[in-house]
């Protein structure tokens, strides 16, 4: 009875490996493939970012662009994403229901550069805006700030042209700064987050808010007085 057992059991085994063998040789070259369209559809994004900046400085004499940063997600958060779901991990599913596999992140000096430049993007005629979620003027309730765009954008393959989903996150400085913070400090192991850490870090993120705001009225001021002539010397 034991050695029936025994062989039952490895040939179920054998069968698991087997078909986890099958799946990643059907998968693996279908994957990859998405992934670098995913790659190129980031480049024809932030190539417009990269245009938009270099405009304003020649036009403006300023660069709305503190800093541009790309990601692809990997393979281990995509299942992760698609677990959660509960979507079986196929790679039509992968494209049909995960937005962020493509992520540029926008760094903007002043919170009204980011909505230019949001503007900006969706007024492009080969852009399609499909989600936005605006958590600067509907902050999170733990303070997270930025404005967030699911857009689809034209590549252009040998024989096809293919609409791939990129995720644009918008931040000033600060914006940004503590989102990168917050986020190290949250997913510390072995760390439960008590309510005064988070009121702490809610503190924070209000702070900077004010000071965005601050900042921006400064800017406003100084650009009214080169306007006008008036802070020449000043400025
Ligand atoms: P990664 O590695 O940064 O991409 P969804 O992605 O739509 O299923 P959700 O929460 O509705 O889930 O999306 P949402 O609100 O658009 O936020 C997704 C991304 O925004 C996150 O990506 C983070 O990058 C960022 N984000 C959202 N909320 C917070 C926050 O409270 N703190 C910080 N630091 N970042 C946040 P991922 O998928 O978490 O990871």
């Amino acid at each position: 009875m034991q050695i029936f057992n025994e062989e039952i059991k490895n040939a179920l085994e054998k069968n698991l490996y087997e078909h986890f063998a099958e799946f990643i040789e059907e998968q693996t070259l279908p994957f990859k493939e998405l992934m670098a369209y995913y790659r190129c559809a980031m480049l024809e994004v932030s190539t417009k970012f990269n245009v938009l900046n270099e405009e304003f400085s020649l036009q403006y004499d300023r660069n709305p662009i503190e800093a541009i940063k790309t990601r692809l997600k990997t393979p281990e958060s995509i299942m992760n994403k698609l677990h959660r779901r509960d979507i079986e991990p196929t790679v039509e599913n992968i494209e049909k229901n995960i937005y962020d596999i493509a992520g540029i992140r926008v760094v903007c000096g002043f919170p009204s550069d980011i909505f230019m430049l949001a503007d900006a993007l969706a007024g492009q005629d080969d852009i399609t805006v499909i989600e936005k979620k605006d958590y600067i003027n509907t902050p999170k309730p733990n303070g997270y700030r930025s404005l967030h765009l699911i857009v689809e954008t034209p590549i252009f393959l040998h024989d096809k042209k293919k609409l791939m989903k990129v995720e644009v996150q918008f931040r000033t400085i600060s914006m940004d700064w503590w989102a990168s913070l917050e986020h190290k400090i949250r997913y510390k192991k072995n760390v439960t987050i008590t309510d005064e850490i988070n009121s702490e870090l809610l503190l924070c993120a209000e702070i900077g808010a004010g000071l965005d705001k601050r900042m921006e009225e400064i800017h406003d001021k100084v650009v009214k007085m080169t306007e006008t002539g008036n802070g020449k010397d000043i400025v």
